[in-house]
């Protein structure tokens, strides 16, 4: 049988080493990331040892500044993992979406698990997970790393995105940074595949010298790009990479107040 490589990301806290231990029974290895020190814990799924699951580093976002984030977005971009489970704090859906967001633009096949459905619940917070998985063109499941809830349909996802097609991601910026980016996109070289070009299209706005490396572009390309970023912060104002983080947020605040809705505020009492 083929040997099916499954990456683990999410936010500190979001519940990954609790889900990693419930799926695997800590039957694997852990060591660092090749020239960091940042911990790497690999091992193969109790119920079946042909997945291996690889436990990213807890993470906010897939920028380059920090050891964690560059082992985590070194390893998405590899070719190695055939699927991301890209876990979230159900409790905290706005905050961890914003890392969401970004590996669902790497172009893998994703699935969103949303844990802490024990504590949704409990709250009395209702998540419209058909819409959000329309909203991020990826399924979506309820789970509870603790209580062991929703495992099954987890992986039955997983199996099915990773036999599906490739697919560029649902959620679109500002449609002025999507021309922006479409002029971008229009400059990589073709070797990028379809589903990875939104990604390094990005990249390039924000000026990702690892990616401008990783592409080889030559010098009359890089300066091409560098017009088109430099006259798309003039016209908004701003950086880039603001721009950037702000068209995410903005996507972010559109999905939460179609995909969730909360409980009636408590009273607040001193007890
Ligand atoms: P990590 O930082 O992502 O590895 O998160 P951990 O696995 O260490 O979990 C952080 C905390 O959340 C721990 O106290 C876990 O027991 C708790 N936790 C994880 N999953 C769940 C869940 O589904 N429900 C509840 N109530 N707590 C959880
Ligand atoms: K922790
Ligand atoms: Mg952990």
């Amino acid at each position: 049988a083929t040997q099916l490589h499954i990456a683990l990301a999410g936010n500190p806290n979001c519940g990954k080493t609790t889900l990693f231990n419930l799926i695997t029974g800590q039957n694997g290895y852990v060591g660092n990331w090749p020239g960091v020190t940042v911990e790497k814990k690999e091992a193969k799924l109790s119920s079946d040892k042909n997945v291996t699951i690889t436990d990213l580093p807890g993470i906010y976002s897939l920028s380059p500044y920090s050891p964690e984030e560059r082992v985590s977005r070194d390893y998405l971009m590899s070719g190695e993992p055939d699927a991301v489970i890209q876990l979230l704090d159900a409790t905290n859906l706005e905050r961890n979406l914003y890392l969401a967001l970004q590996v669902i633009e790497t172009g893998l096949p994703v699935v969103v698990a949303l844990n802490m459905a024990d504590l949704v619940e409990r709250s009395g917070d209702k998540i419209d997970t058909a819409a959000l998985s329309r909203s991020l063109g990826c399924p979506v499941v309820m789970i509870s790393a603790l209580k062991n809830t929703g495992i099954d349909e987890l992986f039955s996802q997983v199996r099915s995105v990773v036999s599906a097609q490739a697919k560029k991601p649902a959620h679109h910026f500002d449609s002025a940074i999507e021309d922006v980016l479409d002029q971008l996109e229009a400059l990589l070289p073709s070797s990028v595949p379809v589903e990875k070009r939104r990604y390094y299209a990005v990249k390039l706005f924000e000026r990702d010298e690892q990616a401008q490396r990783l592409l080889q572009l030559d010098s009359k390309t890089i300066e091409n790009i560098e017009e088109i970023v430099a006259a798309c912060e003039r016209d908004c104002e701003d950086d880039a990479e603001s721009i950037i983080t702000g068209e995410r947020y903005a996507v972010i605040a559109h999905i939460i107040d179609e995909c969730l809705r909360r409980a009636p505020s408590q009273m607040s009492t001193s007890e």
